[in-house]
């Protein structure tokens, strides 16, 4: 009898106030996130390594032609990647098991081009086989880029290269999985060595690799593992290899307009508002002019600020970053590039290490859809929570007070994705001494995140007003900085 008194007493004070409806989430809007996308964008930053037979020769696409013995990276170290792929900040790594000279980087049972016929490590090497260790042991997430496109292989353009393609994707992630990615390139077609006939051979994007099959597979192998191609299904290409998606930036396209090597690059770049599929963007550009290792390229490795711009306009704009580090004909990193990565990762750290939200004294909002989902739950420290309007309540501020006065100049803004993307504009403002208030930075989507930085800010509160919404909007995480 106590207990029935206590349950409807607090029944009765948890809805005082409130109508139904007010405790229960928002119903998800749009196309949303799959489980391995979540994961996928918790992912935020990780490395690419391009290494074939390119390295030796010089070459950005070699021909498919090079002799095994050509490929001698006589000191590789996958540990000494993956120590400066974590000193960077990076939480994965990629490789490119086969580029598009078809010379693979692991034994494979399907094809004697491969390491198995190299002189190097008497035929025994495996570089796939020591960077999935590696990663495994430095606790990266690992996955592989298999090229489409074969210049070697003389069943290229015939219905046998496709078996054969299936049974080298199946062979990687059985024999080195877990994989969290697999990269399918869209460049495609061409004039090739294919076994010695030295041809062109042109292939239709949209049919021939009949995709939706070989996707079907990866996917049963690996449920976890998110696939990249132009158009997804997973991930989709951002449109450009310069390390930038769009100021907009939707994780939504229409995935039926889109194959490997064929679609939109703008809407590749912005995604689309009014798109049917979630497939969010990841930007793939590297620390150096090209892909693949080049000695005349050495002084020209991105400086820490410059990675550092490509971190806001990729990560900062709610994509995903791949960059590129390739080792050299020794099969280590460049001291260069090592230098730039060890830097970025300290700096990278600086830029967010001094969190500001514990300074907060008061949060309020102009609208809240219930005690569950208050105000304070986009500036607490769990992204799991966030801080939610009324239906079609789709404008709405949320004012920070802090305790005294404090210097801000970065923030952090997060979308509770799992809902759906839904802000279109947002705009940040400073109250100035005088009580009046300015505004600091004003941007357009929000998405998994968007970061902001502007000069230093002395205030003691900031509002974030959002402008505009598709509907009521979820925010998990506001997140104030000052970086020095
Ligand atoms: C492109 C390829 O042609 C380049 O060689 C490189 O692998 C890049 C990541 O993708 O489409």
């Amino acid at each position: 009898m106590k207990n029935i008194l206590i349950c409807t007493l607090a029944a009765t004070f948890v809805l005082g106030g409130c109508t139904a409806g007010e405790t229960t989430p928002p119903e998800p809007f749009g196309p949303v996130p799959s489980e391995r996308q979540l994961a996928w964008h918790e992912t935020g930053i990780y490395a690419f390594i391009h290494l074939t037979t390119n390295t030796f020769r010089d070459l950005e696409w070699g021909y498919g032609d090079a002799d095994p013995d050509e490929f001698c990276p006589e000191k590789l170290d996958a540990e000494q990647w993956v120590r400066t792929i974590k000193a960077a900040g990076m939480k994965g790594v990629i490789i490119t098991a086969k580029h598009h000279d078809g010379f693979c980087l692991w034994p494979s049972e399907f094809t004697d081009y491969s390491v198995k016929n190299s002189k190097w490590r008497d035929g025994k090497g495996d570089v796939v086989g020591d960077l999935s260790a590696a990663a495994k042991k430095y606790g990266l997430k690992f996955g592989v880029y298999l090229s489409p496109w074969d210049r070697h292989d003389i069943r290229y353009g015939t219905p046998d290269y496709i078996d054969y393609y299936r049974n080298q994707i199946t062979e990687l992630i059985r024999n080195y999985g877990p994989v969290f990615e697999v990269w399918e390139d869209g460049a495609n077609g061409g004039d090739g060595w294919y076994g010695g006939l030295c041809e062109k051979r042109t292939i239709d994007r949209s049919t021939y690799y009949d995709w939706p099959t070989t996707n079907g597979l990866i996917h049963e192998l690996q449920p976890e593992a998110c696939i990249f191609s132009d158009g997804g299904p997973d991930v989709r290409w951002c449109g450009n290899e310069s390390g930038f998606v769009g100021e907009t930036n939707w994780c939504m396209i229409k995935g039926k307009d889109f194959a490997p090597g064929k679609g939109d690059g703008a809407i590749l770049n912005a995604g689309d508002p009014e798109g049917t599929d979630w497939i969010p963007a990841e930007v793939d550009v590297s620390i150096r002019p090209g892909w693949f290792w080049h000695e005349s390229q050495n002084d020209k490795v991105k400086t820490v600020s410059q990675l550092m711009d490509i971190y806001y306009s990729s990560v900062g704009r709610g994509a995903n970053l791949i960059l590129n580090i390739p080792p050299n004909k020794d099969g280590l990193f460049d001291e260069a590039d090592v230098k730039s990565l060890e830097g970025f990762g300290r700096a990278l750290e600086e830029e967010f290490a001094f969190c500001l939200n514990s300074r907060i004294s008061k949060v309020e909002a102009t609208d809240v859809r219930g005690r569950r989902f208050s105000a304070r739950k986009a500036v607490d420290e769990d992204h799991s929570t966030y801080w939610c309007t009324k239906d079609n309540v789709n404008t709405a501020t949320l004012t920070c007070t802090f305790r005294e006065s404090v210097t801000v100049n970065r923030m952090m803004l997060r979308e509770h994705i799992a809902l759906g993307q839904r802000i279109e504009s947002f705009k940040v403002e400073a109250q100035d001494a005088d009580g009046s208030w300015k505004e600091i930075a004003s941007a357009t989507t929000i998405g998994n995140k968007r970061l902001l930085r502007f000069e230093d800010v002395q205030t003691k509160a900031m509002r974030i007003s959002i402008t505009g919404s598709k509907a009521c909007p979820v925010i998990s995480d506001v997140n104030f900085y000052c970086s020095r």
